[in-house]
């Protein structure tokens, strides 16, 4: 007997896909996307088509561990989970009385995007214990910035409206590798005469297949922005009476923009000024025209300034005004759910007595090695794999293996963070526990219940939470809300968005739209972010700056490290999450190097070359091929560091450096040399 579920794809996807899973006799047999589902639309990307195999693959934790051998070796014995979280009770018990709660510190990010697995149980234990607050920037708190300082707000254009585009413009997103239900909607713009092009320093899949790619220098995105405005603005292209109506602060902006000449950013991006003049043309007179900007662009060190200047063009051309124009880097802000009601920040008055310290999880190599008053003493990572993921990896190592620390690490897999660990927490993966979704790529709200058993022991976060906080002697109710009471919380708001979206609602039809006009149009008649509704321009603080590490920047060290390394997505991971599979390997192993920049290096292609700079090194294997222009290095990522030759993945080389704005990490400024090694 074969019986159909619904459940929702939980990684780190702007997607949000709505799967379907067959279950014969208790056991998933297939996954599909669901075709019911207006961006779903019946298909999966290639990993999670194959993600049954991650939820029964050997390698799945079943069990509690503790650890045996030393830190990073990978030696566990199993124990019982009342032994588990004895023992975590205990250690934490002793860290608080010695150095206060705040020498705690939680560490998470995407492993699931549910709102009650990934910021709910999680934050109120959290909270009650006193524990440092994290501040999770690595992945999108630059562009976040730069978009509320452009727009005062995180909407974005509907991807069911990118069909009515007649330009489609993919700046810094790869949409076939990352985001790839916008594809379709993308064919059917193309289709109807939408011209598509691709603003990026490789070319990707995406690019391949565009009528036209931009091969940009990395971190010069508001060099080329801004002297797209100057055209705009200089041939009367922008739109005048939106500009006029909806807008603040035109004046200065055309005073800033009018030394941007394309010439001058030409020298800066390494776009021939001919074809800058001509985008920026075409992109000012073809309505409706859409940017998908994403989260490429801000990871490096003017990363806001990137996403703002960007967001600007789509203001100047008055392009929000028709469906299919204007620009989507995020839709989240959309879901205006009771954040308060889910992570009750409200319970460290109880702890602390006030806010706990932030530590920005973009620094993680520092906080460990570094920080003082009080010292990290306890750390519990979940949903996360610092070891591979977080910049300055040589300090992040280090840090994990200081004896004094305490570890626990609550995970799927035995990831290079897990191998750190003092115990080790097996958890259940989105197909076996309930949540709630809200999406970052387009605006259905989604419940998933349970499609398929937990194997062995393994729990949910929020079950984890729970026992956690029962243990540490914690009777505040809220600790042992049920997950129906907590999503019935989440969703009490008094936004018109949520209005009569209910728990019983969701569970009957899975997904919902949010309570918006249809079409959505955020901006077609203001309505930015600003108190008078107005966008503005705030020109005075419009500018271009090159990264330290980049062709512009310090010229000391680019003499000793003359190629920029970027590292962005492998198209058939998840950032680390699929890093032990073979297949993920060959991907992430590998360095896309110019001919010109291998020949003079002795370098061809399939050669073992070494990566380094003055933090660190890596190994990868080389592909000379015309991806990536003279002077650019690109190492898809994230591979795990214990299966690299050496132990160390391209995060060695990476800094914990900060991007303008944000806190946010600049993983695509970075500065390398590289070698052909002997073998
Ligand atoms: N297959 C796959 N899908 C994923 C992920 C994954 O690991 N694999 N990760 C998920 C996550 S966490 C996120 S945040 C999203 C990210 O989604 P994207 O932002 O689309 O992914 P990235 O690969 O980081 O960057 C996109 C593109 O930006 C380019 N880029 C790098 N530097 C610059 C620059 O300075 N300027 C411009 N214009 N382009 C630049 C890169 O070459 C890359 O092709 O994807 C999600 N989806
Ligand atoms: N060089 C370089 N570094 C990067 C990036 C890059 O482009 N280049 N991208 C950056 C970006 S954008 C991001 S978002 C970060 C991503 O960094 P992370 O958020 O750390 O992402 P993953 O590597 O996918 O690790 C997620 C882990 O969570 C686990 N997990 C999944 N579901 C659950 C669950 O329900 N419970 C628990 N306890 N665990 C679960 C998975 O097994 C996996 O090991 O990496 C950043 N690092
Ligand atoms: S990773 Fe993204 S595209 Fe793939 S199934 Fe999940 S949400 Fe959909
Ligand atoms: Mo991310």
């Amino acid at each position: 007997m074969q019986e159909s579920r619904l459940s929702v794809c939980a990684l780190d996807c702007p997607d949000c896909c709505s799967l379907v899973v067959s279950v014969e006799n208790g056991r998933g047999v297939k996954l599909r996307g669901n075709p019911d589902h207006p961006v779903t639309r019946g298909f999966l990307c290639g990993k999670v088509a194959q993600y049954l195999e991650r939820e029964y693959s050997p390698h799945r934790l079943l069990h509690p561990l503790r650890r045996v051998g030393a830190k990073g070796a990978g030696r566990f014995e199993r124990i019982s989970w009342d032994d588990a979280l004895d023992t975590i009770a205990a250690r934490f018990r002793a860290i608080i009385e010695e150095f206060g709660p705040e020498a705690i510190l939680p560490y998470s990010y995407g492993g699931s995007m549910g709102l009650l697995n990934g910021s709910g149980m999680d934050r109120r234990f959290f909270h009650r214990l006193g524990a440092s607050r994290l501040d999770r920037t690595i992945c999108a708190a630059a562009g976040g910035a730069g978009l509320n300082t452009a727009l005062g707000a995180r909407y974005g254009v509907e991807p069911e409206q990118f069909r009515n585009a007649r330009l489609i413009i993919a700046w810094g997103a790869n949409i076939l590798g990352t985001n790839v239900h916008l594809w379709p909607f993308v064919v059917e713009a193309r289709r109807q005469g939408a011209k598509f092009y691709v603003i990026d320093p490789r070319r990707n899949r995406t690019a391949a297949a565009a009528d036209k790619h931009f091969a940009i220098n990395p971190g010069t995105d508001a060099a080329l922005a801004l002297a797209m405005m100057h055209v705009i603005v200089g041939e009367k292209l922008y739109d005048a009476d939106y500009v006029e109506r909806h807008t603040e602060g035109f004046d200065e902006l055309r005073r800033r923009v009018s030394g941007w000449t394309p010439q001058h950013a030409s020298a800066l991006t390494g776009i021939p000024a001919e074809d800058i003049v001509a985008l920026a043309r075409e992109y000012a007179v073809t309505k409706p025209a859409a940017i998908r900007l994403n989260y490429g662009v801000q990871r490096s060190e003017r990363g806001a300034m990137a996403v703002r200047t960007v967001a600007l063009l789509s203001v100047l051309t008055g392009a929000w005004r028709q469906p299919g124009g204007g620009l989507q880097l995020s839709t989240s802000q959309a879901f205006q759910l009771n954040r308060d009601a889910l992570e009750r920040a409200d319970l460290q008055r109880k702890s602390l007595g006030r806010e706990a310290r932030l530590v920005n999880m973009s620094e993680l190599g520092t906080a460990l090695t570094e920080l003082r008053r009080p010292p990290v003493m306890g750390l519990v990572v979940y949903n996360s794999n610092p070891a591979a993921v977080a910049p300055n990896q040589n300090a992040v190592l280090r840090g994990l293996r200081r004896e004094d620390l305490f570890t626990v690490s609550i995970e799927q897999f035995r990831t290079d963070t897990a191998d750190h660990a003092d115990i080790v927490l097996p958890a259940t993966t989105f197909l076996e526990h309930s949540d709630l979704y809200l999406a970052y790529g387009h605006y259905h709200l989604q419940l998933a219940r349970p499609a398929l058993a937990a194997p062995g022991e393994a729990k949910s976060n929020v079950e984890i939470f729970r026992l956690l906080a029962a243990r540490m002697g914690f009777d505040d109710p809220c600790l042992q809300e049920s997950d129906d009471d907590m999503i019935r919380a989440t969703l009490e708001s008094d936004h018109p968005f949520l209005s009569g979206i209910t728990l019983e609602r969701l569970d009957r039809e899975g997904s919902v739209r949010l309570n918006l006009p249809q079409p959505f149009l955020p901006f077609a008649e203001g309505g930015f972010g600003f108190p008078d509704g107005k966008c503005h321009f705030q020109a005075e603080t419009l500018d271009y700056v090159p990264p330290v590490e980049s062709r512009h920047g310090d010229p000391a060290l680019r003499a000793l490290y003359p190629l920029e390394l970027i590292s962005p997505k492998n198209d058939d991971g998840m950032n680390s999450t699929f890093g032990y599979l073979r297949g993920v390997d060959l991907q992430t192993g590998v360095l896309h190097l110019n001919r010109a920049d291998a020949a003079p290096r002795g370098i061809s292609d399939g050669d073992h070359v070494r990566i380094y700079n003055g933090r660190g090194a890596c190994f990868l294997a080389a592909r000379v091929d015309d991806t990536v222009s003279p002077g650019v290095v690109c190492a898809p990522s994230v591979r795990w560091a214990k299966r690299a030759p050496g132990g160390r993945n391209v995060n060695a080389l990476t800094s914990e450096r900060l991007t303008d704005a944000g806190g946010g990490p600049t993983f695509y400024s970075c500065l390398v040399q590289v070698e052909k090694t002997g073998d």
